[in-house]
């Protein structure tokens, strides 16, 4: 018996699940652990809530309540999200968690210790308004490189990693004002020193999936950069150091500690120790978009803790929905609390596993996942149950019969019955968990074809043994079924079980051991129904549905007259223009409006040469609230088109100062 420490992704706190926090992690997951624990491995299965972050924090602010508020009805959510689909893990915590903080502290601290953790003076953007410091996602702009909006901390544009400071015309927030840069100090981990022990966790380890491999080492080429371990917040962990007052460890800092803290703390209530799992075997299941963090800052921590590395990070690639990529604010989703009120999560569990193989992207449509259950499922599962337990009561009074004198079709189908545990357990092993699934099919379709082969219901009339074989073998295939789909559709198969008068499928060596005749089985009920065309129409039309919402959402966004009043349009002349200094798009105007004259700042640089302005008459927007744009203020607002900057200009006939109605 070995002993094996499997983690899923930390979810974060600020959403329930859907399906692609399924396909790509749990339900992989869950199968490798029902799997291992039914061929008698000790298995540790474990996960957390994600709570700390600024997008919590955020969407605290917002809400107005506190960010644990925020954390604790989603980490709720997720759970029964979790509970709903049978995953089964042996304990699922949260990063807010008394024993989370203790380990994540006494982690830092060891590293610190160490040197590995030091202190650097760096420059940051800084909020007068609201007095706090601006980390990441507090701050929006437009990136340096592409010129997109941008977040704090990314580009989605470019798709590059970016340090607030780096943004353009930067804003916070919270109150919306233009942040200033200021000295502070961070604590860094020295991440660069790491860039051989990496490499070669990368190139030496044959468990390593190709698709994690790939994206690790083409990111190491590019050279490793020490990585900013701290914020300036007041929601996170405290950084353990007296003099770091107010700075709190990045939640990428501490996330990968629950892995551990939600171990111990399974571990110290059954009284064993979770290193003991850590060390003989480590498997963590990912998606894709977090293949760096876990290939290339969590083996660098652990390395300088001085920890075993994980053995494997298997990361599941992405899954779209009907052809779009998957979008929880556009509400472009499917929430699994929405596809358990309807589906047998069984089903998920299935049609995520067989669509495709983890390391392909792949689509969920509703169209598919109907064909999918109807073909497969229904069709070739199912229907080799019904037939062989009707025709087992039918024919011979609910016991397996007598299997004699075998004919060379009926040898040949004991042997794919008896070689199919160990194929399916040998792809499972291999974390093919789809392949696994598509051999029990396979299989089961030999099995549908050698019943209509072998005409049962005519041989009991002409050749009763015949009959008694074909249904002695196929009594054999239903009990192996069950054990092999076990992993797969846990709870569906509980009722195969139940027909096939077996008390519990907890162990993968009884798929082998055979139902002797005389063996008694119970009454059939129906076990794989189809879905119906109009139960799969209802689900495609709440998702147009939300299509049509955001159509209608824009309409509603229409002003009154009243507002439009509201903005004081005016004709202006451009008296004077320069460039402002290390900005390469704005341009510093003197704008003559008739009763006074206004400076402003406008994004005209790359499109207009300064001279070709003077005298210009221009649209303006005179009543804007003054605001700062790289620390020059700025009265109004000139109007141009948004794609070609073309700049609106009155009629011969306008005169400066003159009202636009
Ligand atoms: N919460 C990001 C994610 O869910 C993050 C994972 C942490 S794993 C240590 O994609
Ligand atoms: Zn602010």
């Amino acid at each position: 018996m070995s002993k094996l420490f499997i983690s899923c992704a930390l979810p974060y706190a600020n959403g329930p699940c859907h399906l692609g926090h399924l396909r790509s992690t749990y339900i992989p997951a869950d199968i490798y652990a029902r799997y291992n624990r039914m061929i008698g491995n000790d298995v540790c299965m474990v996960c957390a809530t994600d709570e700390h972050g600024t997008p919590i924090a955020v969407k605290a602010d917002n809400e107005k309540i506190k960010p644990i508020e925020v954390a604790k009805r989603y980490h709720d959510m997720i759970v029964r999200d979790i509970n709903s689909c049978n995953i089964s893990f042996d304990n699922f915590t949260r990063t807010t968690d008394k024993k989370h903080y203790e380990i994540a502290q006494n982690f830092f601290l060891n590293l610190y210790k160490k040197g590995l953790i030091y202190k650097k003076d760096i420059l940051q953007l800084y909020c007068d308004n609201c007095g706090k410091f601006l980390p990441d996602r507090y701050v929006e702009g437009i990136c340096p490189v592409c010129g997109a909006d941008a977040r704090g901390d990314h580009c989605e544009v470019c798709g590059r990693h970016l340090e607030p400071t780096e943004l353009k015309e930067p804003t916070c927030l919270t109150c919306g004002h233009t942040p200033v840069i200021k000295d502070t100090y961070q604590y860094f981990f020295k991440l660069s020193e790491f860039e051989d022990t990496l490499k070669e966790y990368i190139a030496n380890n044959d468990s390593l999936p190709a698709n994690v491999k790939n994206y690790a080492s083409n990111w190491i080429k590019e050279g490793l950069n020490d990585w900013v371990l701290t914020r300036d917040m007041d929601w996170g962990i405290p950084v353990p150091l007296e003099e770091a007052k107010g700075k709190v460890i990045y939640v990428w800092g501490e996330a990968f500690l629950g892995y551990i803290s939600s171990a111990a703390q399974w571990a110290d209530k059954k009284d064993v120790k979770w290193e003991d799992y850590w060390n003989e075997k480590v498997i963590h299941f990912i998606g894709k978009d977090i293949i760096y963090h876990h290939a290339i800052f969590w083996p660098a921590l652990l390395s300088g803790y001085g920890c075993k590395l994980p053995d494997t990070v298997y990361a599941g690639e992405f899954l779209s929905l009907e052809g779009q990529k998957m979008s929880t604010s556009k509400n472009w989703v499917v929430w699994i609390d929405d596809f358990v009120k309807e589906f047998d999560a069984n089903l998920l569990r299935y049609y995520l596993t067989v669509n495709a193989p983890l390391n392909k992207d792949t689509d969920f449509s509703w169209d598919d996942f109907q064909r999918r259950v109807n073909d497969g499922l229904a069709d070739v599962i199912g229907n080799f149950l019904h037939r062989t337990f009707t025709f087992t009561h039918k024919f011979f009074d609910g016991k397996v019969p007598e299997y004699a004198n075998p004919s060379s079709e009926d040898l040949e189908f004991e042997e794919e019955i008896k070689k199919l545990p160990d194929t399916v357990a040998a792809y499972i092993e291999d974390l093919e968990f789809r392949d696994g699934l598509l051999e029990i099919f396979r299989v089961a379709k030999v099995g549908n074809k050698y019943f209509n082969d072998q005409e049962p219901w005519k041989a009991v009339k002409e050749d009763m043994q015949k009959a008694a074989n074909c249904l002695y073998l196929s009594n054999q295939l239903t009990k192996t079924l069950a054990f092999c789909l076990k992993p797969y559709i846990p709870t569906k198969v509980d009722s195969i079980a139940k027909i096939l008068n077996i008390d519990n499928l907890d162990d993968w060596n009884e798929a082998k051991v055979i139902l002797e005749p005389g063996y008694e089985i119970n009454k059939v009920k129906p076990l794989f129904k189809k879905i119906e065309d109009d139960i799969i129409q209802k689900e495609k039309d709440k998702l147009q549905a939300t299509l049509s919402e955001k159509e209608e959402d824009t309409m509603s966004e229409l002003i009154s007259i009243d507002e439009f009043g509201k903005v004081d349009l005016r004709i202006g002349q451009i008296k004077e223009a320069e460039k402002i200094e290390k900005s390469d798009k704005l341009l510093k105007l003197q704008v003559d409006l008739g009763e006074k004259t206004v400076q402003i700042v406008a994004g005209l640089a790359k499109d207009y040469e300064v001279d070709e302005l003077i005298d210009r008459k221009v649209v303006v927007v005179a009543n804007l609230k003054p605001a700062k744009l790289f620390g020059t203020k700025s009265e109004g607002m000139i109007l141009a088109t948004s794609d070609n900057c073309a700049l609106l200009a009155p009629d011969e006939k306008g005169q400066v100062g003159e009202q636009i109605q």
